[in-house]
């Protein structure tokens, strides 16, 4: 059975949702809903979903071991990554090495949630369709991701290494054109070598590529 679209207005737009945070830089006041044949009904973006459940473990306040962090790691498998938690639903972040080294993202939209004290999980859904989870244990400075590639990049990692943010339209578009599946499932736990408290809303943290950064840069350990 077909969708109908149906025009749907959030009724928190150009407010502070329930969880405390700010509205979204590029505020959408309307939305198109897909609405099924069962009554149901879904949107592409789920940050659109009109938030009825409690988000009480996002809260800012809930996350502030993990808002404005910066971490060096490495998964089990040798590749190294370096992600800055910009606020409470920004990441940025750089892949030194491992099949998409050289790729760099700011500003990058994601659920950030509180699992413990010390126990953060970040998950995200890139543009390329790559879809990624990682859980940080800040007591064992341990990680663990999941990432989801679709086949295309398997098939062509390099054309996902870029700096994101001036190919959006690009990596949509490779996106939509697949194929899709099966996708590479990357579950992989990671050591964090480095990690330093710069607080949040920095521009300077990220950005420059990897290659572009000072010799022995990923080697700093603390
Ligand atoms: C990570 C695992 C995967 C990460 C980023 C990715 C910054 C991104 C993958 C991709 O889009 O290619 O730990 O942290």
């Amino acid at each position: 059975m077909g969708h109908t679209d149906k025009l749907y207005t959030r009724p928190d737009a150009g407010t502070t949702d329930p969880r405390g945070y700010r509205t979204r830089s590029e505020p959408i006041d309307t939305i198109t809903v897909k609405v099924t044949a069962m009554g149901g009904y879904f949107t592409p973006c789920p940050r659109l979903i009109p938030v009825t459940e409690s988000f009480e473990s996002t809260r800012p306040e809930t996350l502030s071991r993990v808002l404005g962090k910066h971490f060096i790691y490495t998964y089990d498998n040798g590749w190294q990554y370096e992600m800055y938690i910009k606020d409470g639903y920004t990441i940025d972040y750089r892949i030194h090495s491992g099949m998409v080294g050289g790729r760099w993202v700011r500003d990058q939209d994601a659920h950030i949630v509180r699992l413990s004290d010390d126990v953060f999980k970040v998950s995200w859904d890139e543009p390329t369709g790559t879809s990624v989870s990682v859980s940080f244990n800040l007591t064992e400075r341990q990680i663990h991701g999941v990432i989801f590639f679709p086949q295309w990049i398997e098939q062509n990692p390099e054309l996902t290494v870029c700096y994101q943010n001036e190919h959006l339209d690009e990596m949509r578009q490779y996106r939509d054109e697949g194929p899709t599946y099966p996708k590479l499932v990357v579950d992989e736990f990671a050591e964090i070598m480095f990690i330093e408290d710069v607080g949040t809303e920095r521009e300077d943290i990220i950005d420059c590529a990897p290659a572009e950064l000072p010799d022995r840069y990923t080697d700093r350990r603390n």
